[in-house]
């Protein structure tokens, strides 16, 4: 197991305040309620803190804030990808110099780039010094890369390894059989256990936002090879992740963690709020599978 890159990492959600501007010290309450939880590490900048929904310049600012309150104490990944090669080293340098641990980056999106232009990009990252973890995640309109193609990444060293967002548990154990001190995020939380059966290090997740304390238990139970605690752990959290997923997942995590006590504001548009009926049946089925791990 790599020291470092293991475990939890939540997905960090990004909070806006009344007028739409980044909440710093919200975030910074976030990272620090999560660091008290143990998680392992974040992972910034990503699908869950509405990466694309942000300029560069928040982006960069998100990133030294959350390099900032965590250094000493957990690992932090940067989300640098973008649709163009240029922005994505740009956030990339910039991550080295804020005191990020890794990059990590979605395949350059939306023009249906060539594998040797995903190459010419991952490579480009590659470059900065940073380990790179690639992104898997195709139904967000990432690019369908192969085994093979995964595989000729990982066999260059400066790949640290791969987010699976994915139910493909035979590409992540095929991954991990080719290169055993690859890392490889679980990406579904609704599937980490599943994840953590097949060979993964641990996860990223939105969901860890609000309930780290379940994945915890989960990778816990697991590893001390209690199957039984680990399921039980991961139906509560199913349970919670449907109820968001019939909502939406980031507007619904920040009405969590507000109902929690810590407030992130609303997503950007046009992500829209949950109505009241919404938020009420969230918090319900939240309250009746939370376990531990309260605020207060
Ligand atoms: O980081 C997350 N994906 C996105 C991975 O943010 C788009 C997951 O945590 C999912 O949000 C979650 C719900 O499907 O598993």
């Amino acid at each position: 197991m790599n020291p470092v890159f293991h475990g939890v990492f939540p997905a960090l959600l990004t909070p806006f305040d009344a007028s739409g501007a980044v909440n710093y010290n919200a975030l910074r309450e976030l990272v620090r309620w999560n660091l008290g939880k143990g998680v392992n590490g974040f992972y910034v900048c990503g699908s869950t803190s509405e990466a694309f929904l942000l300029t560069g310049d928040e982006r960069k600012k998100i990133v030294e804030t959350v390099c900032a309150e965590a250094a000493g104490k957990a690992a932090v990944i940067a989300h640098v990808g973008c649709i163009g090669q240029d922005m994505a080293v740009d956030l990339a340098r910039h991550a080295k110099e804020a005191g990020a641990d890794a990059v990590s980056s979605v395949p350059p999106f939306y023009y249906g780039f060539s594998f040797e232009e995903i190459k010419s990009y991952y490579f480009a990252l590659a470059e900065v010094g940073l380990p790179v973890v690639l992104y898997n995640f195709v139904p967000a309109g990432g690019a369908r890369l192969t085994a093979p193609q995964f595989m000729e990444f990982l066999s260059d060293p400066r790949f640290l390894g791969v987010k699976h967002t994915s139910s493909d548990f035979f590409l992540l154990e095929r991954l991990k059989a080719f290169r055993p001190d690859a890392v490889i995020f679980n990406g579904y939380d609704e599937m980490f256990l599943s994840g953590l059966a097949a060979g993964a290090d641990g996860g990223i997740g939105s969901t860890y936002n609000f309930m780290a304390e379940k994945y915890i238990a989960i990778e816990k139970a697991f590893r001390n090879g209690d199957l039984a605690a680990a399921q039980a752990e991961q139906k509560k959290a199913n349970a919670i992740i449907a109820a968001l997923l019939d909502c939406g997942v980031m507007p619904g995590c920040k009405v969590l963690c507000r109902h929690l006590g810590l407030d992130l504001g609303e997503c950007r548009k046009p992500f829209r709020r949950l109505t009241e009926d919404q938020t009420r049946r969230l918090i319900a089925v939240y309250e009746d599978n939370k376990g531990v791990g309260n605020r207060e």
